[in-house]
């Protein structure tokens, strides 16, 4: 039978011995988040999470009576939508909004025949679009001057006008 004395002694130890163990657990890993690094994940699509943006752009998609078209606001939609222009080393903070009623998404492509990505700079994919009402964001580096299209990559929708000319320039 343990007197008092011994039993308050045993708790103390106990506690002396659990805030040990939390302050072993804090010093390592305060330097363990610290190298794992606090920013927040920022979901990107293009594999290029190490770039910061030199150039942000904000595009909407949306649909319009007989077309789907592309917008730089949300009042603004066309088909085509607007010239993009950027120069060759911009790094490009892509982020998409879908205001339409259909899932979107977005890419720089070859061209309407036969498009290829360019660039890593789907923003969504085919399989994993941006639905209604939502947005997504994407960083991606041009590497390459030329004449391009962006397109909308879900399917059919290019060919119903959602798509617009990019231009890089050296
Ligand atoms: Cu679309």
């Amino acid at each position: 039978m343990l007197q008092l004395g011994e039993l308050i002694m045993a708790n103390a130890k106990l506690v002396i011995g659990v805030l040990m163990v939390a302050g072993a657990a804090l010093i390592i890993s305060v330097p363990a988040i610290l190298l794992l690094g606090l920013q927040p994940p920022m979901q990107s699509f293009g594999g290029a999470e190490n770039l910061k943006p030199t150039v942000n752009i904000t595009m909407y998609a949306n649909e319009l009576p007989t077309k789907f078209g592309w917008g730089l606001s949300s009042d603004n939609v066309t088909s085509p939508g607007p010239t993009l222009r950027f120069k060759v080393g911009d790094v490009v903070g892509m982020t998409v909004h879908n205001e339409g009623k259909v899932p979107h998404a977005f890419a720089i492509v070859s061209g309407l025949d036969n498009p290829k990505v360019l660039f890593n700079s789907q923003v969504a994919t085919l399989n994993d679009p941006i639905q209604p009402g939502g947005t997504k964001s994407g960083v991606f580096k041009v590497t390459d001057a030329g004449s391009f299209k962006y397109i909308c990559t879900v399917t059919g929708h290019s060919e119903i006008g959602m798509y617009g000319d990019i231009v890089i320039s050296k």
